[in-house]
């Protein structure tokens, strides 16, 4: 399924690196010597909220920002099921979860004998690499070079798996990936051939660890409460029924690292994340081990223990333990994107170094979205906006010369958001990622992929004229399917389609329930209209479109 169905197709020579452009609908004109290289840089949990590019109010992602100065800023950006292994089984197939069959973080494990991107082109002469979080179970399939983090991994000394060969690596995890990047990239891969690069950092996932250098870095910063914090879930059991609230389920010990060395304050039942942040304990069950050398303990310790102190004699309850919380979680998480962009900048300096700016085509996203403490939540999971949408930022090497002189406004909710000269406003999704590199590459985009190539859009395209399968112009709709329930933050499972104006959802299993918003009128998410009378109105076409999306994709309907 594709924008383009490739007859006259670009065509890689293997080995020779030369690419030839022959009439693509985007029309890309390189000369036949330089390759296409790809590096696909992907986070873990990084909400759109904290990249200045996206909203200024939280946090400054300077380098992040200069990709998209540079590049093209997708300002509705979507997954298509919101958690980690699902996202990446979608961005590699480019199907949804049904399609490729990892539907949750469970116990699965993915097929690698699937078609995906990477093998793709690694059979049509790319040089193919993972490097960083994959957290699909099987191993990598497809890729000439992975070194990937075993399981989730760890910020602090994590373990990889190179290769088949696992080793444990000093230091700090996002130092370590791009360490891993730029080694490969300069000494490892085949120069003669153009490449594919997965950068895929554990940053920024919880909990939420900073580097060393970053611990009180937003100190000075009091953030500013989201204004529906203090969301009741009137009229959403399914957001009622959740585990993810900052106030309730976010633990101040393993989250917020008020472990203090004693044990004293340490939760019985959390008691293994004393290890974890204060080194080496040797009893409970589920014991982490001490991950963090001396040095990086010691200044962990001289970090937290005046905060652990405050705390203790503090002794805040209610709405000022949560506000107080919150703090605490934004202050780490931020902490941990200062390393991420930092990193970011090491890679961006050493392209431009190597001349590897104008061959490139640079992604930046996220697996997907993250609540920083809108309705109250952490995590992600659900089919709100803010876990849905994925940040997107894709810099094209023919986008160099013209930087814009300024966004015309970064504020999701503002009324100019999308309208900048390089922002592409079009719904896309994870699955259209491996059909838009596919087609950058000149590899023939395969019939089963669901996703749609997006190039065209960047390439000045409209809408309208962009081919696809339903061949009338670029989606209008989007389908979403997650599926961990039973698991952990409760979430049910729930599918649903979100329109530009409205966003209907149906939680089912262990619940029955629709929930459906006016995002024109309702950006928050805070009423259900769903049993409204203006809903009568709008609800016959929502839910027959629903219906061709489900049909269009083979979910069956539950
Ligand atoms: C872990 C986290 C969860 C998180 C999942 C999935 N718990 O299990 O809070 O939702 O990962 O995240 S933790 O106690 O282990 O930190 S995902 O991004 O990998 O899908
Ligand atoms: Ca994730």
């Amino acid at each position: 399924m594709t924008a383009m169905k490739l007859n006259e197709v670009r065509k890689i020579f293997t080995g020779a690196a030369a690419v030839t452009a022959i009439g693509s609908c985007s029309d890309i004109s390189e000369s036949p010597e330089q390759p296409m290289n790809i590096i696909y840089i992907m986070c873990d949990d990084h909400s759109y909220q904290t990249i200045s590019a996206y909203d200024r109010t939280l946090t400054n992602t300077p380098n992040i920002d200069r990709l998209c100065d540079e590049g093209y800023r997708f300002t509705n950006s979507f997954v298509a099921n919101s958690l980690s292994g699902p996202s990446r089984a979608c961005l590699l197939t480019g199907k949804h979860s049904h399609k490729n069959g990892f539907t949750d973080n469970r116990d699965r494990i993915f097929d690698g004998n699937q078609t995906t991107f990477p093998k793709l082109l690694k059979e049509n002469g790319y040089e193919t690499a993972v490097i960083g979080k994959w957290h699909l179970g099987s191993e990598p399939v497809g890729f000439s070079h992975w070194d990937i983090l075993d399981g989730q991994g760890e910020y602090y000394q994590p373990v990889f798996i190179c290769n088949g060969d696992t080793l444990l690596r000093p230091g700090y995890v996002t130092d370590i990936i791009t360490e891993q990047t730029i080694d490969w990239l300069e000494k490892k891969r085949d120069k003669n051939k153009p490449f594919c690069l997965l950068v895929h950092h554990k940053a920024p996932h919880r909990s939420w660890m900073p580097d060393v250098c970053d611990l009180g870095s937003h100190d000075h910063v009091e953030f500013p409460l989201p204004e529906n914090f203090e969301d009741n879930y009137e009229g959403r059991p399914a957001a009622s029924l959740q585990e993810m609230t900052i106030e309730a389920d976010m633990n101040t010990a393993y989250d917020l690292k008020i472990a203090d060395k004693d044990g004293a304050m340490i939760d019985p039942e959390w008691r293994w994340t004393l290890g974890m942040y204060r080194g080496g304990t040797k009893e409970g069950e589920r014991l982490r081990p001490g991950r963090m050398d001396h040095e990086q303990q010691e200044a962990w310790n001289s970090y937290y223990d005046p905060i652990i102190e405050d705390f203790r004699k503090d002794s805040l309850e209610g709405k000022e333990l949560a506000e107080w919380k919150y703090q605490r979680y934004m202050k780490d998480y931020c902490s941990v994107i200062k390393s991420v962009d930092r990193n970011i900048g090491h890679l961006y300096e050493y392209l431009e170094k190597e001349g590897l700016l104008e061959n490139t085509m640079i992604i930046y996203t996220s697996d997907q979205g993250f609540f920083m403490g809108e309705h109250g939540f952490f995590d992600k999971r659900f089919m709100y906006e803010e876990s849905f949408r994925t940040p997107l930022i894709v810099r094209l090497p023919d986008r160099m010369e013209r930087k814009r002189p300024g966004r015309a406004e970064t504020s999701v909710y503002g009324p100019n958001f999308g309208k900048g000269d390089y922002d592409i406003s079009e719904m896309v999704q994870n699955i259209d990622i491996a059909p838009t590199i596919l087609e950058y590459a000149g590899v023939e985009i395969p019939e089963e992929i669901q996703g749609e190539s997006f190039l065209g859009l960047m390439k000045g395209t409209s809408a309208k004229d962009m081919k696809t399968d339903t061949g009338k112009g670029w989606r209008d709709a989007l389908y979403y399917h997650y599926y961990e329930y039973p698991g952990e933050h409760a979430v049910r499972r729930h599918y649903g389609i979100r329109t530009e104006r409205y966003s209907l959802m149906h939680f089912y299993h262990d619940t029955d329930s629709w929930e459906l918003y006016d995002l024109k009128n309702d950006p928050l998410q805070m009423h259900n209209i769903y049993h409204t009378p203006e809903a009568a109105i709008i609800l016959p076409d929502l839910m027959k479109q629903l219906h061709e999306l489900q049909m269009l994709y083979e979910d069956p309907i539950q």
